[in-house]
C-alpha cells in the first residue's frame, strides 16, 4: 500500500480559465480539511468530504485565514479514483503564480511533489490501467496531429492489450502442448504434428513482424514530413512557398539567386504536420555563399519525404535537354511546370511526359502545370501533397508502438524464429519449450507483468508532472 501523498499542478502551464491541482494518497482528506471552507453553514469534517464523494463542491481555499482562491473541488474516495487512492482535484483560477502558491501550501501539509507520470504510475500499480493503456495516455497527451491522436486513442481503448493478450494465450497454448508432449511422451497420446506446430508458431511470428513494419511506417507518418521545393533559380520556388502558406514568407524577385539559404515553415495538411522548405536555386556559381546555400538545398532535398521540382515554362527552352541535364534530381519528384500563365509556345506537357518515360527513371515522376500568379493547379497540388503525405489508406495499416513495445515484439519474433530452427533440427522439446516460454515472458512484459521498479520508473518518467 502506497501511503505517501503526492500533489502537482495537472493543467498545462500558462493562463487559463481554470488550473487544477491534483492530490493523491492517504493525506488527501487531512489536506482537504486543512484548506477547504465550503461556503455552507456546515462545518467541514471527514464525513462531509466523504459524503460529497465525486461531487463538485464550491469552497473557499484558505491557508491560515488567508483566502487564496474561491474554487470548486472534487473528492474521489479510493479505490474509485484515477489512481485508486483517495484523490482530490482543486479547480483554481488558471494563474500559474496562484497555483504555485497553493501547491506550496499543500506541500507544507503532508504532500510531496509528484514525479513525472506518478499519478498514472499509481493508477497502473493499483490495477486501474494496464501498462499499454498507461503508455497510451502519454501519447494521447503528446499527440501532435489528428493521425497520431487517433492511433493513441485506439491504444488507450485497448488495442495493444487485446492484441498482446491474444498472442499470449496462443503462445501459452503452444507451450502447454509442448509440455504435455514432454510429460506424457511415453503414453499413447497423439499430439499436433511438427508441421502444425511450426505453422502456429510462424503465424504468431508473422503477426509480430507485420506489427513492427506497420509501426515503422506509422513513425514516418508521424514524424514531421518534409516537403522540399527545389529547382533552378528564378523558377518560382519562393512564390510557391508563399502561395502554399498563404502569406509572404519568402522574398520573391525576378533576380535569379534571390533565396540563398533555405527557409523552413511548419504547416498542417489533413492533420499531418509538415515542414515546408524553400531552397536556393540550383546552378553553377562562383559566389561562395550561394554555393553553400545550394549544397544545403541538395542536402534538404535528399532527406525529404516529398520533393517538388519546379521548372519555368515561360523560357523558350529545349525542355528535353533540360530534363536530360536534370535527370539526377527528378526521380520520385512531382515536377511542377510553373508560370503556365505565360508558358512559352515551345512548352508541351505531352512531350515532357514522353521524355520522362524515355528517361526511364527509377520511380515515377508526376507532372502538374501550375501558376503561382493565377493560382492555376494549386488546389490540385495541395490535394496531391495531402494524398502523398497523409496517404493513410486503411487505418488498420497503421499502429503506434512505443519503443518498449517494439523491443518486446522483436524479442518474441526472435525467440519464435529460434524455436522454429530448433524444431527443424529435431532438437529435444525441452529446449524448444524454453524459447516459447521466453516469448510468453516477453508478451507478458508488454502487458505489464513487470515488477521491476527501474523499468516502471523509466516508462513513467517520460510523462509530464501532474499526469
Ligand atoms: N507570370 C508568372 N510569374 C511567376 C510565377 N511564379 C513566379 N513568378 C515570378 O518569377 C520570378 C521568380 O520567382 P521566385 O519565387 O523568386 O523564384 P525562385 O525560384 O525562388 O528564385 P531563386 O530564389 O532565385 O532561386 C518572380 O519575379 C515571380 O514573380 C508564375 O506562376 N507566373
Ligand atoms: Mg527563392
Amino acid at each position: 500500500m502506497i501511503v505517501d501523498t503526492i500533489a502537482a499542478i495537472s493543467t498545462a502551464p500558462g493562463m487559463g480559465a481554470i488550473g487544477i491541482i491534483r492530490v493523491s494518497g492517504s493525506q488527501t482528506i487531512p489536506i482537504c480539511l486543512h484548506f477547504l471552507y465550503p461556503s455552507t453553514n456546515q462545518t467541514i469534517n471527514q464525513e462531509y468530504i466523504e459524503s460529497n464523494n465525486r461531487k463538485m463542491v464550491y469552497s473557499e481555499f484558505k491557508s491560515k485565514d488567508k483566502l487564496i482562491d474561491k474554487i470548486v473541488y472534487v473528492f474521489f474516495k479510493g479505490p474509485n479514483s484515477f489512481t485508486g487512492e483517495d484523490l482530490v482535484e482543486f479547480h483554481f483560477h488558471g494563474n500559474g503564480i496562484l497555483l504555485k502558491q497553493a501547491l506550496n501550501e499543500i506541500f507544507t501539509k503532508g504532500a510531496r511533489p509528484a514525479e513525472p507520470g506518478e499519478f498514472t504510475k499509481r493508477a497502473y500499480l493499483n490495477g486501474k490501467l494496464n501498462l499499454p493503456e498507461a503508455e497510451a495516455i502519454g501519447r494521447l497527451i503528446h499527440s501532435r496531429s489528428q493521425f497520431e491522436l487517433e492511433l493513441a486513442q485506439k491504444n488507450f481503448f485497448g488495442e495493444i492489450s487485446k492484441l498482446s493478450s491474444r498472442l499470449r494465450s496462443e503462445l501459452v497454448g503452444i507451450k502447454a502442448e509442448c509440455e504435455a508432449e514432454i510429460d506424457f511422451s511415453t503414453e499413447d497420446l497423439t499430439f499436433e504434428s511438427l508441421e502444425e506446430r511450426r505453422g502456429r508458431i510462424s503465424k504468431i511470428r508473422t503477426i509480430c513482424d507485420s506489427l513492427l513494419s506497420k509501426a515503422a511506417r506509422t513513425e514516418t507518418m508521424i514524424g514531421r514530413s518534409k516537403v522540399v521545393l527545389f529547382g533552378e533559380p528564378n523558377v518560382g520556388k519562393s512564390s510557391l512557398m508563399n502561395v502554399i502558406l498563404g502569406r509572404e514568407r519568402s522574398i520573391i524577385s525576378d533576380r535569379p539567386g534571390t533565396t540563398r539559404d533555405f527557409i523552413s515553415e511548419d504547416l498542417n495538411l489533413k492533420g499531418v504536420p509538415i515542414q515546408l522548405i524553400d531552397t536556393a536555386g540550383i546552378r553553377e556559381t562562383e559566389d561562395e555563399i550561394e554555393r553553400k546555400g545550394i549544397e544545403q538545398s541538395m542536402r534538404e532535398s535528399s532527406s525529404a519525404n516529398l520533393r517538388l521540382f519546379l521548372i519555368d515554362t515561360s523560357k523558350p527552352w529545349d525542355f528535353s535537354n533540360y530534363l536530360d541535364k536534370n535527370d539526377k534530381y527528378l526521380a520520385g519528384t512531382i515536377l511542377l511546370a510553373n508560370k503556365i500563365d505565360i508558358a512559352d509556345k515551345s512548352w508541351s506537357t505531352e512531350s515532357i511526359r514522353l521524355k520522362l518515360k524515355a528517361l526511364d527513371l527509377k520511380s515515377n515522376v508526376e507532372i502538374l502545370e501550375i501558376s503561382c500568379k493565377t493560382g492555376q493547379g494549386i488546389p490540385e497540388l495541395i490535394q496531391i501533397m495531402e494524398e502523398k503525405i497523409s496517404d493513410s489508406g486503411q487505418s488498420e495499416e497503421y499502429i503506434l508502438l512505443e519503443d518498449r513495445q517494439k523491443y518486446h515484439f522483436q524479442m518474441i519474433s526472435e525467440s519464435l524464429s529460434r524455436a522454429d530452427d530448433l524444431m527443424l533440427s529435431s532438437a529435444p522439446a525441452e529446449i524448444v519449450v524454453k524459447e516459447i516460454d521466453e516469448a510468453v515472458r516477453q508478451v507478458g512484459t508488454i502487458l505489464g507483468f513487470v515488477s521491476n521498479e527501474e523499468v516502471l520508473g523509466r516508462i513513467f518518467s517520460t510523462f509530464c508532472v501532474g499526469k
